[in-house]
């Protein structure tokens, strides 16, 4: 991916007419405060193009990132407790209006805190995919939050929670360091480029 191409494009929210799919696409999907902006700015070698904040729930549109091959998609995240019951049931019905529209999505990346077992939400989430046999990797985000010991307690301990979606790869990820950026990109490329 020619990373230097990428363009922000944003996108109304809940109901509104989505950027016509025009490139593959890979969408970003996970709960609030996961890391889905971080990544997309890790993966473009951007500070800053895909806004994040610590206050969740920040990316309430579908916004998207046009690069010379692909669109990558930031998804608003779902699940923040906060959030009143309207707006949690706006969130949703936005993702639900992206993955109803008849897009050429090749790819979800599914980003689960790689601390924490998933959450409620995220399973709903991987079932739903399985499903609609959209797809996915999953991306374990925050390995640096995690020492060596701590880390292979999570993986284990994933492995078991995650059991019911055996097959289905695994990529630990870190903003911060950059572990798992190259074979992210290369699993982009790969989709990407299938005909
Ligand atoms: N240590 C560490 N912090 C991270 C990492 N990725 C994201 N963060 C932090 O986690 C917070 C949330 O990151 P975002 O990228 O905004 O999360 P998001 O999933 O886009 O959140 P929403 O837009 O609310 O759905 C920010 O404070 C980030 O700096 C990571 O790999 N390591
Ligand atoms: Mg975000």
């Amino acid at each position: 991916m020619k990373i230097e191409s990428a363009v922000f494009e944003t996108s109304a929210g809940v109901s509104g007419q989505l950027i016509a799919s025009t490139l593959p696409e890979i969408a970003f999907s996970g709960r609030s405060n996961v890391g889905k902006s971080s990544l997309i700015n890790k993966l473009l070698n951007r500070k800053s193009l895909a806004r994040t904040s610590a206050t969740p729930g920040k990316t309430a549109t579908i916004n998207f990132y046009k690069l010379d091959t692909m669109r990558l998609v930031d998804l608003p995240g779902y699940g923040y407790a906060k959030l009143s019951n309207a707006e949690k049931q706006r969130f949703s019905q936005t993702i639900e209006h992206y993955f109803d529209d008849d897009r050429d999505l090749r790819l979800v990346l599914q980003l689960i805190d790689m601390r924490h077992p998933p959450t409620a939400n995220d399973f709903q989430m991987l079932e739903y995919l399985v499903e609609c046999e959209i797809p996915f990797v999953i991306v374990l985000t925050k390995s640096d939050k995690l020492n060596k010991t701590e880390r292979e307690k999570r993986m284990e301990a994933l492995r078991e929670e995650l059991s019911d979606f055996d097959g289905v790869q695994y990529v630990p990820f870190s903003a911060v360091n950059g572990e798992g950026v190259e074979t992210l990109r290369a699993i982009l490329d790969e989709v990407a480029s299938e005909p």
